[in-house]
């Protein structure tokens, strides 16, 4: 790449565990400079109330000490885990998988154990790299007993690294925290440790090109979607860079997909569709259609019903390209239509 190519700059970094253990809270944490912290809206946000995160949340957050880093806030949810298989590829992201220290070392280690099969499922083999994972356990003031919380922990991370060794790369570190205090014991060792591991990814190359389209993506949607065919991103990438050839675009987007900036969907016997902001798809999209009645609260959802028209869809999201919600609900196979088409007719079944 040479000249063409600048170092990585935002590392991807996924929260995954089962829900209420504190993964919102440990991302609010993490992001979190040290005069915030003491502030007294922080103090407030302290105690606020678990408020499920519906499919996965993107969001870019700069970390103390750590860098720049584009957060994966992971719904623990299992009617989610669907959609995570398909977004927690990639070689180049760091895992933390977060628990409740206050619960029984089986408990513990049974969810642990079924994040870190995830996430070995979701990575090709073939790549040198492997996946990074750290472990982190919240809820740390509320153990009863601190050292048999620490000891726990101990055992559970030697006990797995054993198991899963050979295809994750598990940080020997156990990290004990209060999501509510920022800037207390172990959150310090994890920043540290959390910018190391980073840094590592930070050294690898990426095409200039792919800067341009970061800055320029938020403003290029087909209707109201931040959604392209590939055809169209080749135009707009014309735009701004009149010299950049088709592959080395080819390229640049794989890096995008990666680093998790923007998903690319290779659709058979069509375009490929660029969907350049995969929290929209994530949030906006799977999470109300998939989300259990207890989480759907927020949303005006789908009756729920077997089999839905094109036109069901259409009203319920009020979207203005069905034809292209339906493509990608096919691509990632959370859909079936039933007459093979997309004609008015056709009946819709959603995986749910
Ligand atoms: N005492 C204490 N409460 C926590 C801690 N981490 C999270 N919580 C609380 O646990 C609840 C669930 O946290 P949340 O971040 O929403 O969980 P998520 O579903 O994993 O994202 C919230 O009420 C938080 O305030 C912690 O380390 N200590
Ligand atoms: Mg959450």
């Amino acid at each position: 790449m040479g000249a063409g190519s600048t170092p990585i700059q935002t590392v991807k970094l996924f929260l995954c565990g089962h829900p209420a253990v504190g993964k919102t809270s440990l991302k609010r944490a993490l992001s979190k400079g040290r005069l915030k912290a003491i502030l007294p809206q922080w103090q407030k946000l302290r105690h606020s109330s678990h408020c499920p995160t519906p499919g996965i949340s993107v969001e870019e957050k700069h970390i103390n000490g750590s860098g720049r880093f584009c957060v994966w806030d992971c719904a623990g949810q299992v009617e989610f885990h669907l959609t995570h298989s398909m977004f927690l590829g990639g070689d180049n992201g760091i895992f933390i998988i977060v628990y409740d220290s206050t619960k029984s070392e089986d408990i513990v280690k049974d969810r642990i154990s079924y994040w870190m099969s995830f996430i070995k499922a979701g990575h090709d083999p073939s790549k040198e790299r492997k996946p990074s994972v750290m472990l982190v356990g919240t809820h740390f003031d509320q153990t009863r007993n601190q050292n048999f919380a620490q000891e726990m922990s101990t055992n559970i991370l030697s006990e797995l690294t054993r198991l899963f060794g050979l295809h994750l790369e598990i940080c020997q570190e156990t990290f004990m925290v209060d999501t509510r205090r920022p800037y207390r014991g172990d959150m310090i060792n994890l920043r540290t440790r959390l910018g190391q591991s980073a840094e590592d990814l930070r050294g690898e190359l990426t095409p200039r090109i792919c800067d341009k389209i970061k800055e320029k993506k938020s403003s290029w949607c087909r209707g109201r979607y931040p959604v392209l065919y590939w055809k169209e991103i080749v135009d707009k990438t014309k735009l701004i860079d009149r010299y950049c050839e088709e592959d080395l675009l080819e390229t640049a987007i794989d890096h995008l997909h990666q680093m998790g900036e923007l998903h690319r969907a290779k659709i058979d016997g069509d375009d490929d569709v660029i969907i350049l902001d995969p929290n929209w798809l994530t949030s906006a999209i799977f999470g109300p259609i998939f989300a259990k009645p207890g989480l759907r609260e927020n949303y005006n959802n789908l009756v729920e019903k077997q089999l839905y028209t094109v036109d069901d869809i259409a009203q319920h999201f009020d979207l203005e390209d069905t034809y292209l919600l339906i493509q990608l609900l096919l691509y990632f196979e959370l859909a079936q239509c039933m007459n093979g088409g997309f004609l008015k007719s056709e009946r819709i079944k959603l995986t749910t």
